[in-house]
């Protein structure tokens, strides 16, 4: 890094959140400016410099790039798969006009480098499903995953037509006991945490064998930076990155081990058929390849440092 600072769009989201922080310990609070639609934590707002920006205005991202000498742009702002199936037009409008924007003001020297995330959700059913591929089938049936498709192949085309410096990962089903996921298929893989030390149990909106690739919020801060830091000059516009995957059945076992009491009930809706379209799991051997990439958490590590992070908080308060 130089001088110039690094931009994080969409800060109060769930991995957003998390990545301001990540990344004010690396490189300093003054240099990492977090920006959303609406407000954060405290702690977010607090220890650095926050902006509201609406990342579907081109001319408003320019004025943040400029007032803060930013010159690279981790654009996290995005609608997910359960949120975008009621609202394809804001959903497409975000997903995409964001971007566009963000690889316009690259191209027109602005920026140095983005990071984009994509997401298990470019794959259909068309993809063979176990083992995913790099490079495969992506016939994606849902809204959000049409818009990451579409975002990778925008990306890949800035890449190659101007030598813009972006990079992306297809993120899993992230998880993690500071900020709640939203209007995403893969957050019962949260919320079965939280309802685990509130009630006791769980009503679980996916079918007991629904295997998908999920990866605890650490690994993906972790994949996110060190590929953005890696020495990367003919990278993949999108990166597949694993690191366990389970089914609802699996991970209330791992919650049983710690909680005995602790029981599901399984009423699958609409969701259920977005999962069906997803992997079970990913190759991700180009990433370990081209970066080394490498998971550290797996569900029993994963479900011990979100029990104990959970109940520390609800002790707190
Ligand atoms: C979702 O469930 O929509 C997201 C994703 C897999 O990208 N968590």
């Amino acid at each position: 890094m130089n001088n110039n600072s690094i931009l994080v769009i969409g800060a109060c989201g769930q991995i957003g959140s998390e990545l301001v922080l990540k990344l004010r310990s690396i490189y300093g609070n003054e240099k990492v400016i977090a920006s959303d639609i609406k407000n954060g934590s405290d702690e977010l707002m607090q220890n650095g410099v926050f902006e509201i920006l609406d990342a579907t205005y081109k001319g408003a991202i320019l004025q943040v790039i400029k007032k803060h000498n930013v010159s690279e742009v981790y654009l996290m702002a995005a609608m997910v798969s359960v949120t975008a199936e009621k609202y394809p037009h804001r959903a497409w409008d975000l997903n995409i006009n964001s971007l566009l924007y963000v690889l316009e003001l690259a191209q027109e020297g602005y920026l140095k480098k983005v990071f984009w995330p994509s997401s298990i959700a470019v794959f259909g059913k068309t993809t063979p499903n176990i083992d995913t591929p790099q490079v495969t089938v992506t016939e994606p049936s849902t809204v959000y995953g049409i818009s990451k498709l579409a975002g990778e192949r925008w990306c890949a085309y800035y890449k190659a037509k101007y030598g813009i410096d972006v990079r992306s990962v297809r993120y899993p089903g992230i998880i993690s006991w500071k900020t709640p996921p939203g209007g995403g298929t893969t957050d019962y893989a949260v919320e079965i945490y939280h309802k685990a030390l509130s009630d006791g149990s769980y009503e679980c909106f996916l079918s007991e064998d629904t295997r998908l690739p999920m990866m605890y919020m650490d690994d993906a801060i972790d994949a996110t930076i060190s590929l953005m830091d890696a020495d990367l000059p003919n990278g993949f516009a999108s990166y597949n990155i694993s690191a366990t995957d389970f089914t609802p059945k699996e991970i209330a076992e791992s919650i049983k081990k710690q909680i005995p009491d602790f029981s599901i009930n399984y009423s699958p809706d609409f969701r259920q058929q977005i999962a069906d379209s997803w992997p079970q799991n990913m190759d991700d051997s180009q990433a370990q390849k081209d970066w080394n990439w490498k998971p550290n958490f797996d569900l029993e590590k994963m479900t011990k440092a979100m029990l104990e992070n959970l109940k520390l908080i609800k002790e707190v308060n």
